[in-house]
């Protein structure tokens, strides 16, 4: 028996992955920058490799999902490694998403991330970070970012292979501790529109994508920039302009995709009538393919967010998190 277990945690990006230029090897347009977060977002996976397994099983939240259907795409990862390791037995694979209940959403990046760790130590391999994330991004890009701990660029490389399609960390979790993200729950459904779906008709259809792209390259130098100077202001402005800019592009879009709503609208007033009110940029807002707010501040107004997010009707659940460490192998 060959078995490992790893937790690893979503990341909560302030420059955005969405739209691949190769959808079978997942290389995405532009590099893309975000924080991995704590164990309040954490998924737990447990990888056994054993010749008493009839057939390859994979069980999520306590339930055996169907892997010829929807996960099939993000347990390819444990294929390569399989091969890799040159053994060919049957997989268990047994997943949790610790999230708190009712957090709407369930991360593809945690879960692909914590897979590709545990299968890679179950199976003996020694690999590197960069090997971790490439492998990774082939199962769901955003996990690629989600092997490393701290703050993340995705590289989008320039090769046609993807050899040069990987993350890297660009500063560790300690670096600003002070660093808050507070989760605006809005929404508990499921988005009727798939990242994968939906990031495919953006690039197709979007004439504002393009202008995205351009517009990220300037973005991406000075938001690293703002996060290693520790810069909040300049931080929170780029990422609340940077999010406006996927949701514009993804409302751009034929036909319209909308993932913000009446609550997410309301969240985003709040953080522009707090910034206004104090005279400086405490928080800045941040939304993925989902309704649900992000908000990076830091500890010294972590509690005045929470006050005026218990106001908002729309909102559901309130939930904090510090910047995380990264994968971290469970001993047996
Ligand atoms: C991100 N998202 O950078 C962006 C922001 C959603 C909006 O990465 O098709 O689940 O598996 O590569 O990684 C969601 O996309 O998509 C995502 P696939 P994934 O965090």
């Amino acid at each position: 028996m060959y078995i490992a277990t790893y937790t690893a945690s979503a990341n909560i990006a302030v420059v955005k992955y969405w739209g691949k230029r190769n959808e079978e090897l997942i290389l995405p347009y532009n590099n893309s920058l975000s924080f991995t977060m704590d164990d309040n977002l954490q998924t737990i996976t447990t990888v056994m490799f054993s010749e008493k397994f009839s057939q390859d099983e994979l069980w999520l939240n306590g339930k055996k999902m169907d892997l010829q259907k929807g996960k099939k795409s993000h347990v390819l990862p444990v294929d390569l490694l399989r091969k890799k390791a040159d053994i060919d037995l049957p997989v268990r694979i047994v997943s949790k998403n610790c999230f708190p209940t009712g957090a709407g959403f369930a991360s593809s990046a945690s879960g692909v991330a914590a897979l590709v760790c545990a299968t890679s130590k179950a199976l003996n391999l020694t690999l590197s970070g960069k090997e971790l994330s490439m492998l990774a991004r082939q199962g769901s890009g955003s996990a690629s970012r989600s092997v490393y701990g701290g703050f993340v660029e995705w590289l989008k490389g320039d090769l046609e292979d993807g050899t040069d399609s990987f993350a890297q960390q660009i500063a560790p979790h300690d670096h600003w501790p002070e660093l808050r993200n507070v989760i605006a729950v809005v929404e508990t459904e499921e988005k009727k529109v798939s990242s994968r779906h939906g990031m495919k008709t953006t690039t197709l259809t979007s004439a504002l994508y393009e202008k995205r792209l351009q517009y990220l390259e300037g973005v991406i130098p000075k938001m690293k920039e703002a996060v290693l100077q520790k810069d909040f202001a300049t931080f929170a402005e780029l990422t609340m302009r940077e999010s406006n800019s996927m949701h514009a592009s993804m409302l751009d879009t034929w036909p319209p995709i909308m993932y913000l709503s009446d609550g997410s609208r309301e969240v985003i007033y709040m953080v522009e009538d707090l910034n206004a009110e104090l005279g400086k940029t405490v928080a800045g807002y941040t939304f993925d393919a989902g309704p649900n707010a992000h908000i990076y501040t830091t500890e010294e107004y972590e509690s005045v967010i929470k006050e005026r997010l218990e106001k908002i009707a729309h909102v559901k659940n309130i939930e904090v998190c510090k910047v995380g460490q990264g994968p971290q192998q469970i001993s047996d």
